[in-house]
């Protein structure tokens, strides 16, 4: 940029700024143009009639000259809401890079602008989907029960638990129990949410004498309710998943437990 436009650049602004509260609107060559006011695009003005005239009224070359960044960065901080909201939601991944603005996820899209304004301005890089991978729900991986480790018992700093129904619990309740580490109080939630397993010194022991066999089989028919019904504390080893219920889960880890 020359001097001259420099200073033409620079006095334009501190003109607007100072007249812009009261200022009616003006007729501005290229007004409307026909591209996007929020997208560098080779042709001057833009089609948002408001937002073009605000914009060349601040900076008369965006309306004589191609629509370069400047133009859109000032579309973006004088516009209101429109780069944003034009944007959002978008037609792209959010959690990978694609060459239009914004993304699929509204709520995601909003955040990731929010904190990236180019994001919703141009194309969504790289960079726009990292920030989306560390910080939307949506591109997060799906929580997969069950994990490593008991589920009454913390046991940082490894996530989940090894009972399929009371790990699914507890995440439910609270995500940190999967995401992050299965801390002191993902157990207590285990402990008030999936009573059976964490009241059961051994599983598929249902008449507690330290082995399993064809007596703790005899128990387990009578506890069995299938997939629906709550079973009682003399069942609760027979409850493997934690979904205070017995079931084929259950009867396929009690056959597991009763081999030598
Ligand atoms: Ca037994
Ligand atoms: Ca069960």
């Amino acid at each position: 940029m020359t001097y001259r436009a420099q200073v033409v650049r620079v006095s334009v602004v501190s003109f607007v700024s100072i007249i812009t509260a009261g200022r009616t609107q003006s007729s501005v060559g290229g007004c409307p143009g026909s591209e996007d006011c929020c997208i560098v695009h080779g042709t001057p003005g833009c089609d948002d009639f408001d937002c073009c005239d605000t914009v060349c009224l601040i900076d008369s070359f965006c309306c004589f000259l191609p629509w370069d960044s400047s133009c859109v960065s000032y579309a973006e901080d004088y516009c209101g809401n429109l780069c944003n909201a034009s944007a959002c939601p978008g037609t792209g991944d959010c959690c990978q890079a694609h060459g239009s603005p914004g993304c699929n996820d509204a709520l995601c899209c909003d955040l990731v602008c929010t904190r990236n304004a180019a994001c919703c301005s141009g194309q969504w890089s790289a960079s726009c989907a990292t920030l989306a991978t560390q910080i939307c729900d949506v591109c997060a991986p799906p929580i997969v029960c069950p994990m490593e480790g008991e589920c009454c018992t913390r046991h940082e700093p490894t996530p989940g638990c090894n009972r399929e129904a009371c790990c699914d619990l507890v995440c439910n309740l609270d995500e940190f129990c999967c995401r992050g580490e299965w801390d002191l109080v993902c157990a207590t939630k285990a402990q008030n949410n999936c009573p059976n397993i964490c009241v059961c010194v051994m599983f598929a022991d249902l008449d507690s004498n330290g082995i399993v066999n064809l007596r703790d089989f005899a128990l387990f028919q009578s506890c069995f309710t299938g997939n629906v019904g709550t079973v009682g504390d003399e069942c609760a080893c027979a409850d493997y998943d934690g979904n205070d219920r017995v079931g084929l889960a259950d009867f396929k880890a009690f056959l597991e437990a009763m081999t030598p």
